[in-house]
């Protein structure tokens, strides 16, 4: 006979107490610790804090301009917990959609949003995403050098570190600069002086120093380690499909922005010509910005990051999109993405299937002091760590002590003096 006294009727729990989160203050916070960096902070009634980066390198203060004006009114009184809700009243609500600066803008409310969850919830973030799907996130590092011997000698050094894979970039010679070729060597930064530089090109001259480039690598690493190259958006879909038959002989994890890729079907071009794996999207700001090229199997990795293509949310129906049709996630982590964002990219490349391989340009000591961390390098991978959040911290009076300094990315010319793309 069933037991139908009250103490046997199981009891739906009564709601707990922090169901709901009402923002309650949202500021943006620029400080430049060695570089720029803007970041949003939401606060809930109950004092939870989350962090999202808003930096946009080079148009830093356009972004903070949309959040200020924009976006922060609307934040406050809002529940912190309706984070697809949020998302649909920033993007759909704004009726101007997509673009740089407004995705960037939705994606430190969406980040900050999913580090209140998580802290509320008291597990860290890629708990809350589905949970743990490797070990860690696999991480490349960026050798480059003024020639290709000082290039290569970059890469051995991180072997020895532990990478497993390596971006290699090299001096073409006869050009005075070249894209990817730092002053220092652990710490890249492009957005280099207070106007822009100008760099000059060759796409003759550079098309015969990337084979030799690879040859010599090969050479010296064997071949159990990932090298990948980035070009930069320099070259036309035929040079492109030229460069990556060249290559081919020497296994490239991935040849990356082979192309501008406004148009995307100029990715058909390429694909025709070369078997060399194709990465492209870090300057993407939407699904719709790879969607062609996903669906007809034109791209294997899709680059779009958590800072500017709309946060957390958004990437994953990129990345659930891009499972669909076997392409992988190779996530943008170049110095200007914040370690509030390197922190997101590991909670979300922990918790997708299609990850592919997450780029790591490390940070300086002065900016890992002004933004704390959980999250460390071990064995070629990064480890998110399990502080409740992203375990990012934000350290406002240190912070306070380096103001916003403006600096420009450089710009490029042909040797003609012509503009062409950087
Ligand atoms: O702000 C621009 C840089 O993030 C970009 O030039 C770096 O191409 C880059 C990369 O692959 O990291
Ligand atoms: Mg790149």
């Amino acid at each position: 006979m069933i037991d139908r006294s009250p103490a046997a009727i199981p009891q739906i729990p009564s709601r707990p107490a922090r169901a709901t989160a009402t923002i309650t203050d949202a500021r943006v916070i620029v400080t430049c610790p060695g570089r720029n960096f803007v970041t949003l902070k939401i606060t809930t009634a109950d004092g939870t804090c989350g962090l999202g980066d808003a930096t946009l390198n080079g148009r830093e203060m356009a972004v903070v301009a949309y959040l200020e004006a924009h976006i922060l009114p609307l934040l406050i009184g809002r529940d912190a917990h309706r984070i697809e809700d949020m998302w649909q009243f920033l993007y759909r609500g704004a009726y101007w959609r997509g673009g740089p600066v407004g995705m960037t803008a939705i994606a430190a409310v969406d980040v900050a949003l999913w580090d209140i969850k998580a802290k509320i919830a008291g597990l860290p973030l890629y708990q809350l995403l589905g949970g743990a799907c490797r070990d860690g996130v696999t991480v490349y590092g960026h050798a480059n050098g003024s020639t290709i011997e000082e290039t290569v000698a970059e890469a051995l050094r991180y072997r020895d570190l532990g990478y497993r894979a390596i971006r290699l970039q090299s001096g073409v010679p006869g050009l005075k600069s070249t894209y990817g070729v730092s002053r220092d060597k652990m710490f890249y930064e492009p957005a280099d002086a207070d106007l822009p530089t100008e760099n000059v090109w060759s796409t003759e001259r550079y098309m015969t120093t990337v084979p030799a480039l690879f040859d010599a690598a090969r050479e010296a690493l064997g071949r159990d380690i990932h090298l990948l190259h980035d070009v930069h958006h320099r070259l036309t879909p035929i040079e492109a499909g030229r460069l990556g038959k060249d290559l081919e002989p020497y296994r490239p994890f991935w040849l990356e922005d082979a192309v501008p890729a406004e148009n995307q079907a100029a990715f058909r071009t390429i694909r025709q010509h070369t078997t060399t794996p194709l990465a492209v999207g870090e300057i993407f700001s939407s699904i719709w910005d790879c969607k062609t090229l996903i669906e007809e199997g034109l791209i294997d990795f899709v680059r779009a990051t958590v800072v500017h293509a709309g946060g957390i949310t958004h990437l994953r129906r990129i990345a659930s999109l891009a499972d669909l049709h076997h392409v992988r996630t190779g996530c943008h982590g170049a110095t200007d993405l914040s370690p509030v964002t390197m922190a997101a990219a590991l909670h979300f490349g922990m918790s997708i299937p299609n990850f592919g391989l997450q780029e790591y340009m490390r940070h300086t000591p002065e900016t890992d002091a002004v933004f704390p961390h959980d999250y460390a390098f071990r064995d070629g991978m990064l480890h998110p760590g399990d502080a409740p959040g992203l375990g990012v911290d934000l350290d406002e009076t240190l912070a306070a002590t380096h103001p916003y300094s403006r600096a420009y990315l450089p710009v490029n010319r042909l040797e003609d003096g012509t503009l062409f793309n950087w």
